[in-house]
């Protein structure tokens, strides 16, 4: 599913985010940076060593030893990905405080696409943040998820914004949420 937004594009497909050939690809992290399970494994181990290397260095660098805060972001390069940036995100845990979450889930789509754009980057896959090992439920992230984008996309010349599912249910939560957004619009 794919539509055009002030002249930008917002597409929901259904696939593996490390075989993506956006020119960026968002990571689920968590604060540590130094990888996980879920989407955050399967980038660190399709991009390779350098990758936490790089990750290390902003911990100690730029964020002088501390977590990445959640809703925040950071940009690093992609290494052995196609994609040649990894812009790592953390989401929120979900503890059933719906405002509280809504709010940081809202921040990490968008601190993403401000970073990107900041770098110059055009094109970003993302992953269902937060609805992995952090347990926000998909039909509220989906929704949360796809008005922070379509927000951004109006006020912004971006370029191309693809959510990569990794299930079919999934997908299929996501474009209810979209349809029902535009259609709100
Ligand atoms: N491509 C696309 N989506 C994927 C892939 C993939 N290769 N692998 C998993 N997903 P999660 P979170 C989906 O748990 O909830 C990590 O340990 C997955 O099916 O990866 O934000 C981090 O280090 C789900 O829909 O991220 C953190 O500690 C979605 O990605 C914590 O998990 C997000 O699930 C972050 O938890």
């Amino acid at each position: 599913m794919k539509v055009e937004l002030n002249g930008n594009s917002l597409e929901l497909i259904i696939g593996d985010i490390t075989k993506q050939t956006t020119e960026a690809i968002v990571n689920a992290a968590n604060g540590t940076l130094m990888g996980g399970g879920g989407v955050d494994g399967a980038i660190h181990l399709a991009a390779g060593d350098e990758l936490v290397e790089e990750c290390k260095r902003i911990r100690e660098d730029d964020l002088d030893g501390n977590y990445l805060l959640t809703g925040r972001a950071v940009i690093t390069k992609g290494y052995r990905l196609p994609a040649d940036y990894v812009i790592h995100t953390v989401g929120p845990v979900w503890e059933g405080n719906r405002e509280v979450s809504e709010e940081k889930l809202k921040s990490a789509y968008k601190n993403s696409l401000q970073l990107a754009m900041d770098n110059g980057i055009g094109s970003i896959s993302f992953p269902s943040i937060s609805t992995g090992v952090y347990r926000y439920p998909v039909n509220l992230a989906s929704k949360v998820a796809i008005k922070a984008i379509i927000d951004f996309l109006e006020e912004n010349q971006f370029g191309r914004v693809v959510l990569t599912l990794f299930s079919e249910k999934d997908f299929n939560t996501y474009k209810e949420a979209l349809e029902s957004i535009l259609v709100k619009n």
